[in-house]
């Protein structure tokens, strides 16, 4: 079973994570997961703390001269800013720090029930682990996982969809091309027309002290037919993939493919039809699904919780940060006075940022269905079971 679990204050010391299933032999490489670190970092409207960050990857254990040992692997991503946070974060006992305490939660964060629940005092010690500083680590874990795939000719990618209701055209373009564009973009966003005005309306959010979500989409190209499964709830690669996207800090939904819209239209206008054959199925489906082949993707890749052997779409909606330079009414937790909402820093809009986050916990989830299938002790023994299965595929 592949799993991890992370830790790390956004203003402590450092992130640290363990990855444990990994199977032995997968090419690691630092410069590799620092080139998605820095993805992560980029993009129109982030706030200060990305101009004092410079994310990058150490590895502890599990790797060596860069493949995979099969050992657990761990790996950490230091806190610049924890230079300037010392005193204030310091695990060494002592008075509760008087700096920087927070008690007027934010609405939208989880500063309010998280107080509550932990009976903390200091908010800031919910905001501390609640913060979207997390996803840097999940950035890198996911990194590794990319490299797994990339093994079986696996990519995931993404790009900005809408931000603060403007939308873009992606016109006729493939997941890979729109990727290509969205990467020399500012906003992530594949259209040109789209990514000025969305700029725009940043920088109005940004004027007024407000902030701005917004949807990006994430594509797994060329998954094999069959992960996940219907046998058993929790194994349904779509109920995966949807939990996964959802656990990152400020999604509030999930599409799979045609998503909602498919709930306003007729079966008949839904359902991707089946064929067969030698050319076609070679134009359309590469290896992935030998001469079966659709001619649309409205099912997003995946059926009865099993990928189908067509990309996996996935497009997921983002709230605005909760953290507004124009705070909204709240009440102080201690004086139980109404105040306005704490001003902490922040980003304006992180939608750019998200879609990095997306592949990343989309790559972890599709690496572990992929050692599930093939069996994950090593690379070599997954790809002769690949290869075995992938040949029963071609000849059916
Ligand atoms: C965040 C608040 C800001 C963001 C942070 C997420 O941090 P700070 O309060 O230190 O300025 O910059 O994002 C990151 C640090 C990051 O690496 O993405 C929050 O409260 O979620």
């Amino acid at each position: 079973m592949l799993r991890y679990l992370n830790a790390g204050e956004s203003h402590g010391q450092m992130l640290v994570a363990i990855i444990e299933g990994m199977p032995a032999g997968v090419p690691v490489t630092a410069e590799t997961v620092d080139h998605d670190l820095a993805r992560r970092q980029r993009g129109y409207g982030r706030g200060g703390r990305m101009k004092i960050e410079q994310d990058r990857v150490e590895f502890v254990s599990g790797v060596r001269k860069g493949r995979t040992m099969g050992s657990p692997i761990s790996l950490l991503v230091r806190n610049k800013d924890w230079e300037n946070w010392k005193e204030i974060m310091s695990v060494a006992p002592g008075e509760t720090s008087t700096e920087r305490v927070v008690t007027r939660p934010r609405p939208g964060h989880a500063d309010f029930a998280g107080a509550i629940k932990y009976g903390h005092t200091d908010l800031r010690n919910v905001l501390e682990k609640a913060s979207a500083r997390e996803t840097t680590i999940r950035v890198a874990i996911g990194a590794v996982a990319k490299q797994l795939l990339a093994e079986f000719g696996m990519k995931v990618v993404s790009y900005t969809v809408e931000i603060g209701g403007v939308a873009s055209d992606r016109g006729r373009r493939t997941p890979e091309e729109c990727f290509e564009q969205a990467e020399r973009s500012e906003v992530r966003c594949p259209d040109a027309a789209a990514e000025a005005k969305m700029i725009e309306r940043i920088n109005e959010a940004k004027d007024k002290g407000d902030t701005l979500g917004g949807v990006f989409e994430v594509v797994v190209t060329h998954p094999p037919i069959g992960l996940g499964s219907y046998a058993q709830w929790d194994r349904r690669l779509n109920a995966r993939l949807a939990f996964a996207l959802m656990s990152i800090q400020a999604m509030k939904g999930v599409e799979i493919g045609l998503g909602f819209e498919a709930a306003r239209r007729f079966g008949s206008e839904v359902h991707d039809e089946i064929f067969y054959g030698d050319e076609a199925a070679a134009a359309t489906s590469g290896k992935a699904r030998g001469k079966f082949y659709r001619k649309t993707n409205n099912a997003g890749g995946c059926e009865g919780g099993i990928t189908n052997g067509q990309d996996i779409v996935l497009r997921v909606a983002m709230k605005p940060i909760s953290t507004l330079y124009s705070p909204l009414q709240s009440v102080d937790m201690k004086s139980k006075e109404p105040f306005q909402a704490s001003i902490e820093r922040s980003d304006v809009c992180a939608v750019p940022a998200a879609g990095v986050v997306g592949e990343a916990v989309v790559a972890f989830e599709m690496a572990a269905a992929m050692t599930e299938k093939f069996g994950g002790d090593s690379l070599i023994e997954m790809k002769r079971n690949y290869d075995g299965y992938m040949k029963t595929i071609e000849e059916l």
